[in-house]
């Protein structure tokens, strides 16, 4: 494509939308760069991209931005029913994510993690595996860093390594990873996405421009991770917590196992990665994280040995069941990257203890029934001793609660730092405290890490004595 003089409109001027602006300009492209946001840190950004000589317009988001413009590239966190892209559709601009900009300059095999939960813990295993394996991978994407820039940096490398998201596959149009990997999906992003299909048909675009000598790795244990897949024209490969003949990659008599030679015209042979007990992280979810990674890697032609030896040493990723401290016997776990119910719901399975989660935030227009439901049956059982909701989502938390059950152990409370001191002084020794708040940080917080970081600090001042 010659990029020189071709007019792109650039929406949303975060992280990703900075590196798009950035390469488009250095291609010769005449930039106009559009953010609704006006705080003193965008007005710095957009000086410094019009004294490169881009156009620059803050505060809103007129119609008028698109006159004359061949290509909008629009930021991840801006929905496809957004006016702007919407009226752009209309007209017939064709509409980028960032990550369909950067394919345009990627030269090296793909690798693209996708699903609800999961996703960047599994990019980090996939990331050890590979490199103890001796390949040269760069890693980027929703994880943090935009896939945009990574683009430029792939001298050298084996493979590039990326996260990718609903809103980013959204508006994909030839970004075609060589392997995929979708983990499971579950109800999240209804703020963004008009409803689950939609989101399950962003999701299956992961595998849309992928050819038969491309792979496409599934949860065989998760039904919508198995109906993304189902018209797939890449090879399909999946990986399942049980035994079952259908997976490449699974569990067998307290054992990891796989098909070794998966992707080669070897004949495959089966074979023991590593002993369950020698994975260090906690919970059924994470275990399924690694049965993706694994998958991964013997696709990749990492030895067996090499991905056992990566796992086993795999440190979890802060604000994911981070255990952050022990006070007077109580365990405190950071989970505050749980942004979703079922995120949520899988922390709680993670433990045996008895629990007191933490739970409230911004709501992300989902639903709490199911994860009320399993709360009340843990109560009954003993393993749930009380329940804290706390910010915007408080209210609708505790009626979702007392109709699923859960009865008088709700404490209702404004923020972290009660939340805290209650969580406190509810507990007992042998007890566990998780912050994992099945909603979004946005109502009191910049984002989960801060929110995480904020009852790290807080649990970091607890003293010993008073709790029950
Ligand atoms: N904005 C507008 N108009 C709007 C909405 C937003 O102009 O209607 C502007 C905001 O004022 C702001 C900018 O858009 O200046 C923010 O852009 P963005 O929200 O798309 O975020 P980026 O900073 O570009 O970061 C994005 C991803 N963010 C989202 O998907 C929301 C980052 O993922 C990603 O790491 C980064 O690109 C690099 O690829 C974060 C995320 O929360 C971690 N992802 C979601 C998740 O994991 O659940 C999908």
């Amino acid at each position: 494509m010659n990029w020189k003089g071709k007019k792109v409109l650039v929406l949303g001027l975060g992280v990703s939308g900075m590196a798009a602006a950035e390469k488009l300009h250095a291609l010769g492209a005449m930039v106009r760069a559009n953010d609704g946001g006006d705080s003193p840190e965008l007005q710095k950004e957009a000086e410094r991209l019009r004294s490169m000589g881009m156009e620059c317009h803050l505060g809103s988001h007129p119609l008028e931005m698109l006159e004359d413009q061949e290509l909008v590239v629009v930021s991840p966190g801006i929905a496809a029913t957004h006016p702007l892209v919407a009226e752009a559709e209309k007209r017939g601009i064709p509409v980028w994510s960032e990550i369909e900009l950067a394919w345009r300059f990627v030269r090296v095999p793909v690798i693209a993690v996708t699903g609800t939960n999961g996703k960047t813990t599994t990019v980090h295993m996939v990331d050890q595996i590979l490199r103890r394996g001796g390949l040269k991978v760069r890693v980027a994407g929703n994880i943090g860093y935009p896939m945009v820039r990574a683009a430029d940096e792939l001298e050298g490398c084996d493979y590039l390594l990326t996260e990718v998201s609903s809103f980013q596959l959204a508006h994909i149009v030839d970004f075609a990873p060589r392997i995929a990997v979708v983990l499971n999906v579950r109800d999240d992003h209804f703020d963004w996405h008009i409803d689950f299909q939609d989101y399950l048909r962003a999701k299956s675009r992961i595998w849309m421009n992928q050819g038969p000598d491309d792979y496409l790795i599934c949860n065989l244990d998760d039904e919508n991770s198995v109906k993304v897949a189902q018209d797939a024209p890449a090879q399909q490969v999946y990986f399942s917590k049980k035994t079952d003949p259908l997976a490449s990659v699974y569990l067998s008599g307290g054992r990891i196992v796989g098909r070794v030679g998966l992707g080669k015209e070897m004949a495959l042979e089966l074979s023991e990665v590593m002993r369950v007990e020698r994975f260090p992280l906690p919970g059924a979810h994470n275990l399924e994280n690694a049965l993706a990674a694994v998958t991964v890697g013997l696709l990749a032609g990492v030895r067996p040995g090499d991905i056992a030896e990566a796992l086993a040493g795999f440190q979890g990723l802060p604000h994911r069941l981070e255990l952050v401290k022990e006070v007077d016997g109580v365990k405190y776990y950071d989970d505050s990257k749980a942004t979703n119910p079922d995120a949520a719901l899988r922390a709680i399975e993670a433990f045996e203890a008895p629990l007191i989660p933490i739970l409230g935030g911004k709501n992300k227009g989902l639903s709490f029934e199911e994860l009320a439901g399993r709360i009340a049956l843990e109560a009954e059982k003993g393993k749930v001793r009380g329940v804290v909701v706390m910010g915007e989502a408080a209210e609708e938390l505790e009626d979702a609660l007392r109709r699923s059950g859960v009865g008088a152990n709700i404490y209702r409370v404004l923020d972290m730092t009660q939340a805290v001191a209650e969580a406190k002084r509810l507990s007992t020794r042998g007890d566990v405290v998780v912050l994992t708040p099945a909603c979004a940080s946005f109502d009191q917080y910049e984002s989960y890490a801060e929110r995480g970081d904020h009852f790290k600090e807080l649990v970091n001042s607890l003293g010993g004595g008073g709790g029950r």
